[in-house]
């Protein structure tokens, strides 16, 4: 009587089904065969759960090919709930059927001990591992939760082109590509394009794609990272900070709340952010900085040992603002010194900066004095320039690289492992 066997996603599987006739489909994660008894144990992606198959109580054959069935092969199961003390979560299903569907035709590849690189290689196949499923989880959950609480505050979504023509962030990262008869890159970021629709739209953000031909090989950078940009009409760099700080907290705390499961596999356990974060000036964090012995003039960035003494005196998520303008990107705004621009970054230590943002300069004259010293060809940004011309407005916004919000959220050594084909100098495949 197969109808009697219910369907059910492993996950969904609790206690109060003990004696249930249940119906499971996953992968064979271990397999141990001990005489007449083999156990399983099953994952779906939803969860895992340990699985008995005893020599009697099912058909002779699929006993033999059970215990045959390589780690990784996918198999249909029938069987009984059970409760089980020794189970890994208590709960055992006791087998009455079980189908082999997709035979593993070798040994799987993926054992512990391998090296970093064996295993990016075959990122197609770690990815099926609990940890990697748990992260790629949290990531699902972090972007929705972020798109939830910005649709809720009447920010639209929007998507801003791949392919473009000029720089956003300085040339020096943009990947070029042939576009037929003529020279185009990939973008860096989506801002000037949603500095656009914002006339159209007042309150918009994305979450797509940007590209930076970074060579830094460093934990935090990938070439192709996730950008949740967002741009807003009639705000200054204060009321963005704010947005920030709102949307960062509520995230945070959604995502322990719903992803328990996934943050205990990973042993995780998020600390409590608090608004407001703590901000410092650049003049400020350069002065701590020298006063602690590390050497830096004003005019240079901070590389990654400033950042984690910054985060050390000041505590974090830190907000650095006021950046010297030539090495900011042309768009800011100078602040009332005019040296400085109004913008910020929020630093998060191990993981850097995780937001970029600022407010943009409004005016016409300024904003394309400021692409001509910046070496940049006025001709490019015809249409940027154009946003001035016809009623132009103050306006702020900022982006913020999901990976490593993902890769805070997780506590992971490494950026490339909050996004499931990561994209470095070094790798393009698989
Ligand atoms: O260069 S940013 O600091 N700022 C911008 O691109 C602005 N145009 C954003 C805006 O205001 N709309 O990059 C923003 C964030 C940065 O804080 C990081 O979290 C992330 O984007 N980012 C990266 N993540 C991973 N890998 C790389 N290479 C990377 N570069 C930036």
């Amino acid at each position: 009587m197969r109808e009697e066997f219910k369907t059910i996603d492993i996950g969904e599987l609790k206690e109060t089904l003990e004696g249930r006739k249940v119906k499971i489909a996953g992968w064979i994660y271990t397999k141990n065969v001990l005489g007449k008894l083999i156990f399983y144990r099953i994952r779906d992606g939803t969860g895992i759960i340990q699985v008995a198959i005893k020599r009697g109580e099912i058909p002779e054959d699929e006993f033999e090919e059970a215990a045959k069935a390589l780690r990784e092969s996918s198999v249909s199961i029938e069987g009984i709930l059970r409760r089980d003390p020794r189970a890994p979560n208590g709960l055992e299903v006791r087998a009455k059927n079980v189908k082999i569907l997709g035979e593993s035709l070798e040994d799987y590849p993926i054992k512990p001990g391998e090296t970093v690189e064996f295993l990016l290689d075959n990122r197609h196949l770690h990815i099926r591992g609990l940890k990697m499923s748990a992260v790629m989880r949290i990531r699902a959950k972090t972007i929705n939760i972020m798109r939830e609480w910005l649709e809720k505050r009447g920010y639209v979504e929007v998507h801003a082109p791949t392919l473009i023509t000029a720089a956003c962030e300085g040339g020096a990262t943009l990947f070029e590509v042939k576009y037929f008869d003529r020279k185009a890159y990939l973008t860096q970021s989506s801002q000037l394009y949603l500095e656009a629709l914002i006339y159209s739209l007042g309150k918009v953000y994305t979450i797509q794609p940007s590209f930076r031909a970074e060579k830094s090989r460093t934990r935090r950078h990938l070439t192709e990272f996730w950008h949740l940009e967002v741009e807003e009409a009639f705000a200054s760099q204060e009321d963005i900070m704010r947005t920030e700080e709102e949307l960062l907290i509520y995230t945070t705390e959604r995502v322990k709340e719903e992803c328990r499961r996934e943050l205990s596999i990973l042993g995780r356990e998020i600390e409590k952010i608090e608004a407001p974060f703590r901000r410092i000036t650049y003049d400020e964090a350069i002065e701590a900085l020298n006063k602690e012995g590390l050497k830096i003039k004003v005019g240079e960035d901070f590389g990654v040992p400033h950042e984690e003494r910054l985060c050390k005196i000041f505590g974090y998520p830190l907000f650095v603002m006021h950046y010297p303008r030539e090495i900011r990107a042309f768009y800011h705004k100078p602040s009332s010194d005019p040296r400085r621009v109004i913008c910020h970054d929020l630093l998060i230590w191990p993981y850097g900066e995780i937001i970029g943002g600022g407010q943009r300069i409004d005016d016409y004259n300024e904003l394309l004095a400021r692409i001509k010293e910046s070496k940049l060809d006025p001709s490019e940004y015809r249409w940027y320039l154009d946003l001035r011309k016809f009623g132009s407005v103050p306006h702020s916004g900022f982006g913020l690289g999901v990976e490593r919000f993902v890769a805070y959220l997780c506590k992971l050594d490494h950026i490339r492992d909050a996004i499931p084909f990561p994209r470095t100098p070094a790798r393009v495949y698989p």
